[in-house]
């Protein structure tokens, strides 16, 4: 059960905020609105998000709250607006967020450069058996250098096909391309202004097909929710180079797990590295299974910096909607 404290009144808007957020940003919602934090920092159940609809003008959720068609069974809401802790929002339906009236936001741009950061991180890792080494080590399982020990794959010059060339997608693009000389290919939905491209020397295809065979690593940045669900399936993975790596930081539902066990356990890739799960936070226990695999518990956008400019992106997307204009960031 959430543990609520009830700070401020008076005829501010009434704000519920579903987890704990930076201290900061939490101080500065309290003294702008009627602000009712989550103490406890549980995710709350559809039965409480309901109450919440019926409560509050405006609700923050994040990607722990499940805001399907259950949670949003509400007849008529004094909820307004979901401004969204986060930039992914396909934990919302959509349609019946649509449906009820209400407004949706998130915080785009200012967790960009952290999650290409993480993205980054786990090419290296897994490339580099970073993980391996790490456990081998702490197991106390090492004998000391040698010339044929935990051997990798070198990542500087390789080929990195980005699959979503949005904001995050083209952060790590720049990293890639300036920092590690990686030749870029991106493959996106719409097509991709040529200048955006040539800032980071990548060409785009025209199809995951075409892309997936001439990468040495593939990361995904298109969105979650039901349009992408399983996009990296069976087929796709077959698609990839036997020494190939898989990197996800977007959401779990774009990889079909079961498949990518599969494949890593059959090796039919050389590995791969994700940030995001398809049930989280339960893991697929076949994946746990496979050493060439990496796995970090949803860090893309853990830094104080990204963590706090979230919040204070929220805090700009409230103010304009309260004080009735179109909130910066509207995705509903
Ligand atoms: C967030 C994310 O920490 O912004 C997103 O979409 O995946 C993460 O960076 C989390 O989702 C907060 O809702």
């Amino acid at each position: 059960m959430m543990n609520v404290v009830h700070i401020n009144t008076g005829a501010k808007p009434k704000v519920l905020v579903t987890r704990r957020w930076p201290g900061a940003v939490e101080a500065q919602l309290s003294a702008s609105y009627e602000t009712t934090l989550n103490r406890s920092d549980t995710p709350l159940t559809p039965g409480e998000l309901r109450d919440a609809l019926k409560t509050f003008d405006a609700v923050l959720p994040t990607v722990t709250d499940s805001l399907g068609p259950d949670a949003l069974d509400v007849a008529k809401p004094t909820t307004k607006i979901l401004s969204n802790y986060g930039v992914g929002v396909s934990h919302i339906c959509t349609e019946s967020a649509r449906k009820l009236g209400l407004s949706v936001t998130n915080t785009p741009d200012v967790l960009s450069e952290c999650t290409a950061d993480i993205a980054m991180t786990l090419m290296l890792m897994v490339a580099r058996r970073a993980g391996e080494g790490e456990r081998e080590l702490r197991d106390g399982g090492w004998t000391g250098w040698r010339p044929t020990h935990l051997v990798g794959t070198k990542v500087s010059g390789k080929t990195l096909g980005i699959v979503g060339y949005g904001r995050i997608g083209e952060e790590l693009a720049r990293r890639a391309h300036h920092g590690f000389g990686m030749d870029v290919v991106v493959y996106n939905r719409s097509t991709v202004a040529p200048e955006r491209l040539a800032r980071n020397g990548a060409r785009q295809v025209e199809s995951l097909d075409a892309l997936l065979p001439l990468c040495d690593f593939v990361s995904l940045h298109c969105p979650g929710g039901a349009e992408n669900r399983h996009l990296i399936n069976g087929r796709m993975l077959d698609l990839m180079r036997e020494d190939a790596f898989l990197i996800n930081t977007a959401r779990g539902e774009v990889i079909d797990e079961a498949a990518l066990a599969h494949a890593l356990m059959f090796e039919s890739i050389g590995g791969a590295a994700l940030d995001v799960f398809e049930c989280e936070p339960r893991i697929n226990a076949d994946l746990v299974q496979c050493d060439n695999l990496v796995m970090l518990p949803h860090l893309g956008s853990a830094t104080r910096e990204a963590r706090e400019a979230m919040g204070y992106r929220v805090l700009d997307n409230l103010g304009d909607f309260f004080e009735g204009r179109d909130p910066r960031d509207r995705v509903i």
